[in-house]
């Protein structure tokens, strides 16, 4: 990859904590941020997006660092009104639950359709001032659907490529948005459009056929010129994201991490089964699902609450979204019950931290939980349950897969769940608990097979390079050669 590819995502992979009147900038959360900036740590590149600061807000100043790794930062600037209604309005409260099954209610609102375009539009303005000519973009996720097809129509020497992280929802869902074929024809104009699973690209061309005058097959759609562009071709396709098994690995065999995850077991009260949920605290996840299916087992006696713990990391995520603050009361208002049904004094089966944690640290937890639970209702991938099987370099430990995760594609090894069905959720991870340590290590390690075989560096390697082709034939035996879907 050299210094002509810029990354465009909505955030950038820094944001500004303020605390007792200073700032600093730190690695800002979530799934897309962890693995872009793992895929990108050791190459040249600039990565354009917004800082998670609005520009017109009063704050600590505190100046922007303009490179991490050998990446140069550039800024989006955007108002806390562009914010609340492209942000928080647009992005999380239309496209985000519509995109997930509509597991949460879906907002239409016409002006913050507006103003998603209106910030997409400033996306492209810097884009196009910042990029050499002939250099390649790759667009990240739903927030900036609509740029490749602007980005195309100002400068058509780039080469674009879009990726979406999230699931592309089934054509019934889809075709509710009253914006439907302005968002299918932007994410068109990129030359390569990548899914992180084969359902999410058939949903996509289901609905590409239903709303717009393009046609795809095998892996290629063909878009009809007008009198303004010529026809082309779009390369489309399954390339399911990972996370660097390799830092993952290297931090699992340091005696540091070992010896916190074994300090995390004493600080728990060295429990003879300690179960562990990771993640943003978002109503996809299903952290309800397992937190009902676990104090159901305590209360039929299944689980032993003198022997076992279930611990539940979640970090803040959205917090001016309103749907973010009535997961956060739910959860934890669930969570309070089952602490006062189960806790003896000064001990509790149930613990739950609200707070993120140090990256690095988080693998001395996967490293202490004997089983894993990853429940969401939907999910595009779920990174969690792919470093959790990373950090399990002696082939032990379990892990509880929702069937609807993207990842649940490749690890056929978890014991797979349907979250909708608590008996069956609670059934799977009873086995999970008492599988042998034989047939823990069988799964295990077919699942570790799969995830070292194909890390973030292959996933980004594999797209940039099918974006950098033109010719049809060489896609067809790239695609081949690295035994991608279609
Ligand atoms: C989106 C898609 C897709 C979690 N808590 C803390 C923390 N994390 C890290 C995890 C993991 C990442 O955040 C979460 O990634 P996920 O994939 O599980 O979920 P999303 O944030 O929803 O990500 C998802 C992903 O994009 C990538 O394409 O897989 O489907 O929804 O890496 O370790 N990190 C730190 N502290 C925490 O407390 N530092």
């Amino acid at each position: 990859m050299g210094n002509n590819v810029i990354v465009v995502a909505n955030r950038l992979p820094v944001e500004c904590h303020e605390a007792d009147g200073a700032a600093t900038w730190v690695r800002s959360p979530g799934g897309l941020v962890t693995a872009l900036d793992s895929a990108l740590s050791r190459h040249a590149c600039t990565w354009i997006g917004w800082s998670g600061r609005a520009c017109d807000e009063q704050s600590i100043a505190a100046d922007l660092p303009t490179r991490i790794h050998e990446c140069e930062l550039i800024e989006v600037p955007l108002t806390a009104e562009e914010v609340a209604s492209h942000y928080e309005g647009f992005c999380n409260a239309t496209l985000w639950p519509l995109y997930h099954d509509a597991v949460a209610p879906v907002v239409y609102n016409r002006s913050s359709f507006e103003t998603y375009e209106a910030v997409n539009r400033r996306f492209c303005d810097i884009v196009a001032s910042e990029a050499p000519r002939g250099a390649t973009i790759w667009v990240h996720d739903y927030q900036l659907q609509l740029l490749p097809q602007m980005l195309r129509r100002l400068r058509p020497d780039l080469r674009v490529g879009f990726f979406l992280h999230i699931p592309f929802p089934p054509p019934e869902l889809f075709g509710r948005l009253p914006w439907r074929q302005q968002i299918l024809n932007g994410v068109l104009g990129a030359d390569a459009i990548g899914f992180q699973t084969a359902d999410a690209l058939e949903n996509f061309l289901a609905s590409v056929c239903n709303h717009t005058q393009a046609s795809g097959a095998d892996g290629f759609i063909s878009v009809p010129g007008s009198a303004d562009e010529p026809e082309r071709t779009v390369t489309v396709g399954a390339f399911p994201i990972s996370i660097d098994v390799e830092h993952i690995g290297a931090l699992a065999t340091d005696a540091a991490t070992a010896e916190l995850a074994r300090q995390v077991r004493s600080d728990l009260g060295d429990p003879r089964t300690l179960l562990l949920g990771v993640d943003r605290l978002d109503y996809t996840k299903g952290i309800e699902v397992r937190l009902q299916a676990i104090v159901e087992l305590f209360e039929d006696g299944s689980l032993n609450p003198y022997e076992t713990v279930f611990l539940q990391i979640a970090s803040p995520s959205r917090q001016n979204v309103e749907q973010y603050q009535r997961i956060r009361e739910q959860v934890e208002g669930a969570i309070g019950r089952a602490v006062g049904d189960l806790s003896r004094l000064g001990t509790s089966p149930i613990q739950y931290l609200y707070q993120s944690m140090p990256s690095d640290d988080l693998v001395a937890f996967y490293m202490a939980a004997d089983v894993m639970l990853v429940t969401p209702l939907r999910d595009g991938m779920n990174l969690v349950a792919k470093e959790y099987v990373a950090a399990r370099i002696h082939d032990d430990g379990a892990l509880v897969l929702s069937e609807f995760a993207g990842a649940a594609r490749e690890l056929r090894d978890a014991w797979l769940i349907n979250p909708y069905d608590t008996d069956g959720t609670k059934r799977a991870i009873l086995r999970a608990v008492r599988a042998s340590k034989t047939e823990k290590a069988r799964r295990m390690s077919a699942m570790r097979q799969a995830v070292v075989r194909h890390d973030v560096q292959r996933w980004s390697d594999e797209f940039l390079s099918i974006l950098a082709t033109t010719d049809r034939q060489e896609i067809i035996d790239l695609r081949e050669r690295s035994g991608l879907p279609l």
